[in-house]
């Protein structure tokens, strides 16, 4: 059964976890309030990637927390991980659910509203809206949508949704009030200080945006 809550979603960057093993901060997180990890390891070689995302894997399951791998179908197959994430120049997605099979989670992300007419016509299970604001995590994004953008496609899609792209403490409510279900954050937790406390106050403000919407 696929059960999965987008209300706060990491995702990985192991050059931004100033120098702490990436199982830490994630493990941290997870204490701290997230509920879904995508493993998107950029740079590095296969084999790495799979070593990461296993011990990932092993470091989410008694928690019950899902894990995602961006962008590689092998490696997710691999590790046994709960789904994939695509972007618009990855892999179709008619190819990764023929292979993935139609109980793996898969989450698209979508740069612009055609993106999302198109997105609407897919099985997928969640839309990624990307970017949100312009961050120095990603500097090869597509034009940031605003939240007028988060509104419109959140609006227009009939997948549940999540921003990613410059969100932290100070905006993740205007991205719930526009109408994500979801945060995905890559700095705001793997570079905090203290990632179970970051996540924690991000989760907080995900939770209270939803109790107003
Ligand atoms: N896709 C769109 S923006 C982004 C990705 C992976 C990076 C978001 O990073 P941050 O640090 O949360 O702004
Ligand atoms: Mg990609």
């Amino acid at each position: 059964m696929k059960n999965f809550d987008l209300s706060l979603y990491l995702v990985t960057d192991r050059l931004l976890s100033l120098g702490r093993p990436l199982e830490y901060v994630v493990e941290e997180a997870v204490k701290g309030g997230v509920t879904m990890v995508q493993l998107r390891e950029k740079d590095c070689s296969s084999k790495e990637f799979y070593r990461q995302a296993i011990t990932i894997k092993a470091c989410l399951k008694p928690y019950n927390i899902p894990l995602i791998i961006n962008d590689r179908l092998d490696i997710a197959l691999a590790c046994e991980a709960e789904g994939l994430h695509i972007g618009q120049y990855d892999l179709p997605y008619e190819v990764a659910r023929k292979i993935l099979g139609k109980n793996k989670i898969i989450g698209l992300s979508v740069e612009n509203v055609q993106d999302v007419l198109e997105a609407n016509k897919l099985d997928i299970d969640y839309i990624g809206i990307s970017p949100v604001f312009s961050t120095p995590t990603k500097t090869d994004t597509a034009k940031e949508l605003g939240l007028t953008g988060v509104r419109e496609i959140s609006l227009l899609s009939k997948h549940p949704s999540v921003g990613i792209g410059g969100i932290n403490n100070s905006n993740a409510r205007d991205i719930i009030q526009a109408g994500a279900d979801g945060i995905a954050v890559v700095s705001a937790i793997m570079s905090a200080a203290d990632p179970r406390l970051a996540a924690s106050q991000l989760s907080d403000i995900v939770h209270q945006s939803k109790l107003k919407v």
